[in-house]
């Protein structure tokens, strides 16, 4: 079909041509790679791209990925199963997948781990006692189908399992999880096949490093078929079903990687923050967990450059990182939570560079899926709000100085910079560590107090959660959309706890594919904009102070297709407004606030239109307007475009 003399592997035959051979796996301390697939094929060079970067490796998440094509009256994208060397009882997986011109009709496969030793587990032949063997590929469904947005598409998981309900594979659709166009996704999978006789087997998925489906309640195999394992990875992209697509469909995988001992993680999924600083100039904080390290881009006063912060000695597996002033003396310091012991570390920026302690350990490390920095308590500190799904909880996490709690000796403080997961601290001096132990002294934060302050009777089910200060008191709040109902809750702070009421039923409860917070109208209260791309139209949820009044702002006329929309007041008004970036054409679009409406206007163009992952709002040159800040991961770039008040000037971080 296309080059296929060309093809290293036999099956892959949509995979565009050129292609080379893999890459050598990257190096990835503290987790074993057993197999690191596609890295290395080469898009078509005929794939547009724009000049404004010499673009050659464009098409992956980083460097050359894999475009896959179902040609219209075809089922069949991409085959490969990639073999353990023998088979495993349990294996985690992550790819990088984007949607780049893909509205499927009807469902399909997606890659996901298998256990193949016949003609069974696909094709609605299940296993039978002579033919054992089971998958769990990945799944998409229709666009907007399964509750997903218009334009979106749900996803999860399709399982060959003994009680599957027929005799095909069961799908199971991730709740409340669907991607979008244009943007790349992050999707892990692990699968533990059952102790033989038991009905325990697991398998659990991840979205941009959230878990969105686990259960540990399958038989993959009989008692006697202890052989059977995971086999493979299966790179399986398929549509149907029985009847071919009607349309051509592609995507782009990149970054594909299986492991036996742990997950892979995600590469930039959660790894960059804006960092506003006691000066209030935004800065860009951002984490590779190849290298532990640390950086940050500022605006020196004539141009931007990026710095070295610290490295973590412990790379991965972090499960989210934060930004604010936790120390509160005015600079900006790192929070990152690990998963699997439960702890909170906080990277506190002092004299003498970042000191890296143990803050916390949750007593539950699992169930946490958000956490909000805001100032809750009104302390003038940063603080954490994190909800558990388990049993829908917030529970706030503040910072305190051991002055408040005379059990925490100085000298048990100098050894927490030492007790890093993984390793020890060694880049800093006795010296420096007596100076950062006399902070708590000096009446600097040292360690989180946390405690429970709200407590949902609605644990699951909660699409968007946005910190901000609704009732414009001073202190943070948290707002809450759950999709199935329509209802809007504000769990409004009153300093030490949440009060949660009901703030606004919408009427169109799902299909919505934004909720940003700001204060759009600049009465000092936070509000909620909300893009229903069905209907193109922006609806504002202005606060009451108990309430929210919904109103219709905006229409645009091109509905769908749109990457990212970001708040910030990028006039310098007052008021915030918002930002559209369309990757179909690299125009930037800005709905300026009128107060009660939005005004749209161009205000730039990218050359090139697509591949940018992080898209944030902050005044990163300290004029008083509102500026966004780009990543491009292929060229590793970052590119910010400055605002002049009517109009983007787009120019190119350093570094
Ligand atoms: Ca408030
Ligand atoms: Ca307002
Ligand atoms: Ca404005
Ligand atoms: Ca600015």
């Amino acid at each position: 079909m296309l080059g296929c003399e060309n093809l290293q592997h036999p099956g892959d035959e949509l995979i565009r041509s050129r292609a080379e051979p893999f890459q050598e796996a990257k190096s990835r301390p503290r987790t074993s790679v057993i197999a690191l697939l596609i890295s290395a094929f080469l898009v078509s060079s005929t794939t547009p791209v724009g000049a404004q970067e010499a673009a050659a490796s464009f098409d992956g998440y980083s460097d050359t990925g894999v475009e896959v094509t179902i040609p219209k009256g075809s089922f069949r994208g991409l085959t490969d199963k990639d073999r353990f060397p023998e088979g495993v009882e349990e294996a985690w997986y992550r790819y990088y997948i984007q949607l780049t011109n893909f509205q499927p009709k009807s469902s399909g496969k997606l890659p996901g781990l298998s256990g193949l030793y016949s003609h069974t587990a696909r094709g609605c032949f299940p296993s039978g006692p002579n033919s054992p063997g089971w998958s769990a590929r990945g799944l998409f469904g229709a666009a907007g189908s399964n509750g997903a947005p218009e334009g979106e598409i749900p996803i999860g998981s399709y399982i060959y399992h003994l009680n599957q309900p027929g005799r095909c594979g069961e799908a199971i659709y991730w709740d409340d999880t669907s991607i979008r166009p244009d943007r790349w996704y992050c999707v892990e999978g692990y699968v533990k096949v059952n102790t033989p006789g038991s009905a325990d087997g697991v398998v659990t998925g991840w979205l941009d490093g959230t878990e969105r489906f686990s259960r540990s309640n399958f038989v993959f195999r009989r008692p006697s078929e202890t052989h059977v394992g995971v086999r493979e990875l299966w790179l399986d992209i398929y549509y149907g079903g029985r009847r071919p697509t009607r349309e051509t469909l592609n995507l782009r995988i990149d970054e594909v990687e299986v492991s036996t001992s742990g997950r892979v993680g995600c590469i930039e999924s959660k790894t960059t923050v804006v960092a506003t600083s006691g000066s209030g100039l935004a800065s860009i904080a951002s984490y590779d967990p190849g290298t532990g390290d640390w950086s940050l881009a500022h605006f020196d006063g004539s141009s931007f450059v990026s710095k070295s912060l610290t490295r973590y000695q412990s790379a991965t597996q972090w499960g989210s990182h934060l930004v604010g002033d936790f120390g509160g003396d005015g600079r900006d310091d790192i929070a990152s939570y690990h998963p699997a012991n439960g702890t909170w570390w906080v990277s506190r920026s002092g004299e003498f560079g970042f000191k890296t302690a143990r803050w916390a350990t949750f007593s539950t490390k699992d169930g946490w899926n958000a956490h909000l920095t805001g100032d809750f308590s009104g302390s003038g500190r940063s603080e954490i709000a994190s909800f558990n799904i388990s049993n829908g909880t917030w529970w706030v996490s503040t910072p305190r100085s051991s002055l408040d709690r005379p059990e925490h000796a100085a000298n048990e403080l100098q050894f927490s910079w030492f007790q890093q997961p993984g390793s020890e601290w060694r880049d800093i001096t006795a010296s420096q560590v007596r100076h950062e132990a006399l902070a708590p002294i000096q009446g600097n934060a040292n360690y989180f107090d946390t405690s429970l302050w709200g407590d949902f009777d609605t644990a699951t089910g909660w699409t968007t959660q946005l910190a901000g200060d609704y009732d414009g008191d001073g202190k943070d709040d948290i707002a809450s959309y759950h999709a199935e109902s329509g209802n809007w809750w504000v769990s409004l702070s009153s300093g030490t706890g949440f009060a949660t009421t009901q703030w606004d039923r919408f009427s169109t409860g799902r299909g919505w594919s934004n909720h940003l917070a700001g204060d759009f109208n600049g009465d000092g209260r936070d509000d909620i904009a909300s893009y229903h791309p069905g209907s193109g139209q922006w609806w504002v949820s202005l606060s009451t102070g108990s309430g929210f009044t919904t109103v219709p702002w905006e229409r645009f006329n091109t509905t769908t297709g749109w990457s990212t929309h970001v708040a910030g007041d990028f006039n310098g008004d007052g008021s915030d407004d918002i930002a559209s970036y369309y990757p179909g054409s690299g125009a930037w679009w800005v709905s300026l606030s009128t107060g009660t409406g939005f005004s749209t206007q161009h205000w730039g163009s990218f050359s090139t239109t697509r591949g940018w992952t992080t898209q944030v709002a902050g005044d990163f040159d300290g004029d008083g307007d509102d500026d966004i800040a780009n990543f491009h991961p292929a060229s590793g770039t970052w590119w910010v475009n400055r605002s002049t008040g009517n109009g983007f000037d787009i120019v190119r971080w350093a570094g």
